[in-house]
Formats: C-alpha cells, sequence, structure tokens
C-alpha cells in the first residue's frame, strides 16, 4: 500500500444509504471523499513514468491494461481499502477486481470515448460491475471529463455500432438518438485524487481534450463474487479477491504482485480497447 509518512490518513469512506439509493437509480455517483490528499496523488503521479516506460514500441497509456496484478503501483490503488469501502456499499461484502485501464488524454489530443455500455464489452454475466474511475488530475468539460447518462442503466444493453468517430477510442459505440438522448447527460468533474463511480450498464463517454491540461483517469472494474466469467472467450481473465469469501467458486484468482512496476501481456491479444471480448448475450441481440 501507498504509505506515505508525511499524512494523516482520510478518514473511512462509507456510502450513505441515500448514496446507495442515488446509484440505484440514477447508475452513478460523484461527490464522494476523496481517496487521495493531492500530496498523494502527486506521489502517485510521479510514479507513473516508470509504468510508461514499460510500453513497447506503438503502444500508448491504453495499453496499460491489467497490470494491477503485475505491479504493485497499480495493486496498491486498486486495492485501497478507501475504495474498496465505497465498493462494498454497492457490491456488498463479496467481490472482487479483474480491470483496470488507463484513460489518459495528453493536452490538446482529439482522442474520444463514444457512447457505450462497459458490459456490453465484457463476457461477464450477470452484469454487476461497478467502475470506479480514479482522477489523477483534475477533469471537467474542458479537458475531455467523462459524462454519463443518468438512469441509462435500467434500460437493458443496446446493440453497439461501429463508429464513424476516427477519433474514437473504442471501435464499437452507440450512436445519439439510437434509442437514447444525450440531452440529459451529466459532465463529470473530478478533483485530482477524487473517484467516480458508474454501473456496467450505464450510457457514458467522453469528448477530446482540446485544453493545455493533461486527462488522466485509471478505471478500475470491481464484480461481486456471482460473476461469471467466460473463460471461453477470455482464457487469461483472473481477478483478487477484495473482500469476503467466494462461494461460487467459477473465477480464477491470481497472487497478489511482487514487483512495482511490470507488464501484463496476453497469451491471445485478447485485451483490446473495447475489452475483452464482445458479451455474448448482448452481441447476439
Ligand atoms: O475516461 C473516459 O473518458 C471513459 C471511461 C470509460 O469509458 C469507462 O470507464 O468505461
Amino acid at each position: 500500500m501507498l504509505r506515505l509518512p508525511f499524512m494523516a490518513p482520510l478518514p473511512p469512506a462509507r456510502l450513505t444509504e441515500s448514496q446507495k439509493q442515488a446509484y440505484a437509480d440514477q447508475g452513478y455517483l460523484l461527490g464522494l471523499p476523496p481517496i487521495y490528499t493531492r500530496a498523494e496523488m502527486d506521489a502517485i503521479n510521479a510514479e507513473l513514468p516508470n509504468l510508461l516506460a514499460l510500453l513497447k514500441p506503438g503502444e500508448t497509456s491504453g495499453d496499460i491494461r491489467e497490470w494491477h496484478h503485475t505491479s504493485t503501483y497499480l495493486y496498491d490503488i486498486v486495492m485501497n481499502p478507501r475504495i474498496l469501502d465505497l465498493v462494498e456499499g454497492i457490491l456488498g461484502p463479496n467481490f472482487y477486481v479483474w480491470g483496470s485501464h488507463f484513460f489518459i488524454k495528453p493536452p490538446r489530443s482529439a482522442g474520444t470515448v463514444p457512447w457505450h455500455q462497459d458490459a456490453y464489452y465484457w463476457p461477464l454475466s450477470p452484469c454487476n460491475t461497478v467502475t470506479v474511475w480514479v482522477a489523477f488530475d483534475d477533469v471537467d468539460e474542458v479537458n475531455g471529463g467523462m459524462k454519463l447518462i443518468p438512469g441509462s442503466h435500467k434500460g437493458g444493453l443496446m446493440k453497439h455500432g461501429t463508429t464513424d468517430d476516427a477519433n474514437a477510442t473504442l471501435s464499437l459505440g452507440l450512436a445519439d438518438g439510437s434509442g437514447f438522448s444525450t440531452a440529459s447527460a451529466v459532465q463529470f468533474r473530478l478533483k485530482a485524487g477524487e473517484v467516480s463511480m458508474h454501473d456496467d450498464r450505464a450510457i457514458h463517454g467522453s469528448q477530446a481534450n482540446p485544453s493545455d491540461r493533461r486527462r488522466a483517469g485509471l478505471t478500475i472494474r470491481y464484480s461481486g463474487t456471482n460473476v461469471k466469467a467466460d473463460l471461453s472467450i477470455s482464457p487469461d481473465f483472473v481477478a483478487h479477491l477484495c473482500r469476503g469469501v467466494d462461494t461460487y467458486g467459477h473465477t480464477p484468482y491470481a497472487p497478489a504482485p511482487t514487483l512495482r512496476y511490470a507488464r501484463k501481456d496476453y497469451r491471445r491479444g485478447e485485451a483490446t480497447a473495447e475489452g475483452y471480448g464482445l458479451n455474448p448475450v448482448a452481441a447476439a441481440k
């Protein structure tokens, strides 16, 4: 765990009943207590180049996917008890972490994230996965912060199509007007060290970053132990139990990493920008 002796620990971060209800109703949460102080976030950011240095020619920060399995730098973040307390408020006492993925938009960069539902991409069932988006920078409407359509998690998974946005960082997305409207989309604004949470069925996306500020976030995916990955699609799928017990027994667990910075590579190149391969149930619709 990241331990910085010169800082007082932040107080516990449990969800209130009204926050749990808001998540159930709207499919997301903002306004959560900060996970890291500004100084802690500065220290975390100062280490990030060590991870980026492991990228191969042609790779980008978006290729840092699931490296929490190999790097204690990321493992310490995904296992931060303050984050796990928040997640427990949504998933209950028994859950694991399986995914982590950077979404870094450098200053004046054109990359967008098309409107999508995460669960469309993941061969996981049932839908019981929470994303925690950890802000490495201050993020807002100016530097391409995420937007999400409240309540959209209740409408089921929608068929995604290939996007015609040349700058899209996902190849599949949902077009505005194709069964949903972006008119009600909420702009996420976070300070560095804060997090948002969203449901795996909530429709969300983000615009380019025309600003002079970087916009970096780490997404972390937590699932209830009832969630089963289709290992025929994702043979490399592994998880770490975060809290409680797994009485289901269908999830392979990995040992904690020991190195501060190390890559995770895949046997079949299965982890793409979209994730692990399409959810077979959703894709068949
Ligand atoms: O960071 C972004 O702009 C998008 C993140 C995202 O799509 C996700 O968390 O699934």
